[in-house]
């Protein structure tokens, strides 16, 4: 397709074959469409590996084959043929490839060998393991404080790699751990931790089963969790409810043909997901969810006026909630006029979906990025767990509050101690097994590392997998800050732009993906764990051969950085890589709901991780679920947006041919649009305002008045269904625009779904 007609008709329902034919193709791109089809087969499969795509749960009756379109790209993404070995450094500078885009640099394959950055000739050059191992200890042992560097993980890190290396950390002496939890579902944590006292999900998959309605806000499963569309499906098949908020008509919400159903399949039929689509305006959704427990309230009311069942649970609040009363008042003194105005929504809509919550038993709420990445996201949070506290809806069947996560062990990460703010408890517990005490000071999260980083105070830089560089904000800035390091390092499988911007000392150290057999000395091939959205625990073992002799795990990795760094006279680091036996056990006696860990992890889909509010223990400073009580923000930033003329506010999303700064095509063929990433969705209404046209070149620049200038030039406008005032388009490009300073209140997440700029229209315009 050329480059001029690059919006196109959109799949008319998600999956389907539009779905099979993407994944035959990326199985012949893979090189290996024989290993191709025995890996995919393995995926999430008791005895598989778990797929490194999302974190969505994996069925009890997990006999046939999950399919899902965008988990075979990341399983085929990662066991590729193709390889970039040392002699691809050799041809190419590290000024050539940095101006190579994500996808080109990702698309030449596996990394094969340990690199070191030689700045004479500007190019990365093999490296034996014992060498960077002795100089990346060498440098962290040199500098004056370990609050100096900075780890930072990625979430498809194992429970063992995440723990040992927390270990590490911490036996180095700090908690600077900047994760991708802190750009992701920070606020989720931090909210429900405040209002139910456990910052996790509080369902099962079965659950799905069971539940009447389904609120999903913020969210575009078709994408992002395509597992997730199969049980929604199931849900509306069953005839429950699914609200969806979200303010674009994304196609996975609408229709979906389960490509697993024979039928729909040779019939080309498809199911309605959403029976209620709702277009809140960005941002707005607090209002939202505010008008409806304004509703349930008023319904309420008039039930016991009129001497019927009251409709909220109020056996439920007396027994397990506080500050019920002052939400009462919070809500009374919330008016309609700017519930209406900041969320969008009409009161019809607001009482309708309102009213489904009222008409339905069991209720979950499921929300992810259009939530998250908010300035004001903790407090939305707190709001959806208020209105579903207001009829009992956590902790019992079908019902219940469910953050979807990113990464694949993004939730494991922060369970076995990735976590800048680590409880007490965790750090007792560590100083228990290990006879030393822990730091205690709070570490840097990702925005902190950053700031540190560009002011000198951090020197050295670590990531155990992930993509820094193209993930945070302010691009240019990031750059600034790896090029002051004294110490660089990424351990990873594929060459990104990270990699790039080497500091002083800089390593780039490939390892095993998920996919791949990992052995120990002795050849005994060995597991790992992970934990999903469902807090489920199980093993994960590869089926194909490493990529490279040279590769070698994470666990193995982290082990030999910190045996150079801190020896082996707290912690026998070979050992446990040795064994990851001995890590499990570690963990069993270090964290709460791990006893008989080896022995759980290896039974079919593991093992459930106890969630106390799930079971209506809250461990809360009130001991029990606790209402939020706040106002409304005084202004989004669409308000601001609507109230200014030519200032839109912008949200980053993901395309249907991403994962994350992963780029794997150019298409996205859900939103119609195809070979192009430099585009941004606007309403027609917006568009005949500025005098654009569809394709319109435009330039976008960042409104923040902080002196800083932040431009994203030559992208394309694409006439979409999207409210007026703001504008979409895709991460990682856009991150140029989002300023390091706005960040959630509380979470410290970058506000990727909220964004002010203005569009200029570029001379260059093109015909439509
Ligand atoms: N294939 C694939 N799978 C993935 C990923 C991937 O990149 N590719 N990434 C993984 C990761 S790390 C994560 S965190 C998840 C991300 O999963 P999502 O959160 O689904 O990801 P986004 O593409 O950021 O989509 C955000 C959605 O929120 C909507 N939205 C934006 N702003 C608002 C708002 O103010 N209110 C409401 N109600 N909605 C809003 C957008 O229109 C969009 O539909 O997916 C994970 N799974
Ligand atoms: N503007 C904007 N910014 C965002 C977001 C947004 O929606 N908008 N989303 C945010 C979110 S939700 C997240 S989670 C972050 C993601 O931030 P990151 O997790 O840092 O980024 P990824 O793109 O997932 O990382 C990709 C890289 O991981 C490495 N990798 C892949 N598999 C493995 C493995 O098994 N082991 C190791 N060691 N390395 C591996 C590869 O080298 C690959 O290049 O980005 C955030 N940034
Ligand atoms: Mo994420």
């Amino acid at each position: 397709m050329g480059k001029m007609d690059f919006i196109g008709k959109a799949s008319s329902a998600a999956g389907g074959w539009g779905a099979l034919k993407s994944v035959g193709k990326r199985l012949l791109e893979s090189g290996a469409p024989i290993s191709g089809a025995r890996t995919l087969l393995k995926a999430n499969q008791p005895d598989g590996f778990d797929c490194p795509g999302c974190a969505w749960g994996d069925p009890e009756h997990g006999s046939s084959f999950e399919f899902c379109e965008n988990g075979v790209k990341a399983v085929a993404w990662e066991a590729t043929e193709a390889r970039v070995p040392p002699d691809f450094f050799a041809s190419h500078t590290v000024s050539e490839l940095r101006t190579w885009s994500d996808y080109s640099l990702e698309k030449q394959g596996r990394l094969t060998d340990p690199l070191r950055y030689d700045r004479a000739t500007d190019k990365y050059l093999p490296v034996s393991w014992d060498e960077a191992f002795d100089a990346i200890g060498g440098v962290l042992k040199s500098l004056d404080s370990p609050d100096r560097a900075e780890f930072y993980t990625s979430g498809r890190a194992s429970n063992e790699a995440a723990f040992i290396y927390q270990l590490m950390v911490r036996l180095y002496g700090t908690n600077n751990f900047p994760d991708c939890s802190n750009m992701c579902h920070e606020a989720s944590g931090v909210g429900l931790k405040a209002s139910v006292g456990v910052g996790k999900g509080t369902v099962l998959l079965e659950d799905f089963e069971k539940a009447d309605a389904i609120f999903v806000i913020g969210q575009n499963p078709g994408t992002n969790h395509p597992r997730m569309l199969g049980d929604l499906r199931r849900a509306a098949i069953r005839g429950a409810r699914i609200a969806v908020f979200n303010p674009i008509r994304e196609k996975g919400l609408e229709r979906f043909t389960d490509p697993q159903d024979k039928l729909e399949m040779i019939t080309g039929g498809n199911t309605k997901i959403a029976t209620n689509y709702y277009q809140p305006r960005q941002g707005g959704d607090m209002a939202a969810v505010r008008g409806m427990s304004k509703a349930v309230f008023a319904a309420d009311d008039a039930a016991r006026a009129a001497g019927r069942p009251s409709v909220i649970d109020h056996d439920f609040l007396s027994a397990h909630a506080v500050e019920f009363e002052a939400y009462r008042a919070a809500v009374d003194a919330t008016s309609w006029d700017s519930i209406l105005d900041q969320s969008g929504l009409t009161r019809d809509q607001i009482e309708e979906a309102a009213g489904i919550y009222m008409a339905s038993n069991s209720v979950i709420a499921t929300w992810a990025m259009g939530i998250t990445q908010h300035k004001h996201s903790v407090i939305t949070i707190r709001e959806i767990t208020n209105f579903m506290l207001l009829r009992g809806n956590i902790g019992r069947p079908g019902a219940g509050l469910c953050p979807v996560r990113g990464h694949s062990n993004v939730q494991g990460d922060r369970t076995v101690g990735i976590d800048e703010k680590a409880t007490p408890a965790l750090l007792d517990a560590l100083e228990k097994e290990l006879g030393v005490p822990m730091p205690r000071n709070r570490g840097h999260n990702t925005v902190e590392a950053i700031t540190a980083m560009l002011d000198g105070k951090a020197q050295a830089f670590i990531a155990l997998g992930g993509n820094f560089l193209r993930a945070t904000p302010d691009s240019p800035l990031i750059i600034k800050a790896f090029e002051k390091q004294k110490l660089t390092v990424n351990i990873a499988t594929k060459l990104n732009h990270s990699h790039l911007v080497p500091g002083e000392t800089s390593f780039i150290l490939p390892c095993l993906g998920r996919t791949e057999i990992d052995r120990n000395s002795q050849g005994k091939s060995q597991i790992v764990t992970v934990e999903d959205s469902m807090s489920m625990v199980h093993g994960s073992g590869g089926i194909n051969e490493p990529a490279s002799p040279q590769l070698r795990s994470e666990v193995a990795i982290i082990a030999g950085i910190a045996q150079a760094t801190l020896g082996n006279e707290k912690v026998e680091w070979a050992k446990l890589a040795d064994d990851y036996d001995l890590i499990r056990d570690m963990i069993s006696r270090v964290l709460p709901g791990f006893q008989d860990f080896n022995a759980r992890v290896r039974v079919p889909r593991g093992f459930h991780l106890r969630n106390a509010a799930a079971e209506r223990e809250w461990n809360t400073p009130a001991q029990k679920a606790t209402f939020f009580t706040g106002p409304l923000p005084e202004k989004t930033d669409h308000q601001e947006a609507l109230s200014k003329n030519g200032i839109f506010v912008l949200q980053t999303f993901r395309s249907h041919d991403q994962y994350n700064t992963t780029i794997y095509g150019m298409d996205d063929r859900y939103r119609g649009v195809y070979g192009e990433r430099q585009v941004i969705f606007m309403n027609p209404k917006d568009m005949e305002k500025l005098g654009a046209h569809a394709k319109q070149r435009v330039d976008v620049i960042g409104e923040y008045g902080d002196g800083v200038e932040r431009i994203a030039e030559n992208f394309r406008l694409v006439p979409y269904n999207i409210p007026e005032g703001s504008v979409g388009g895709y991460y990682p490009e856009l991150n140029v625009l989002v300023p390091l300073h706005s960040y959630g209140e509380g979470s410290f997440t970058p506000t990727s779904k909220s964004v002010l700029v203005s569009v200029r229209l570029r001379a260059d315009a093109v015909a439509a």
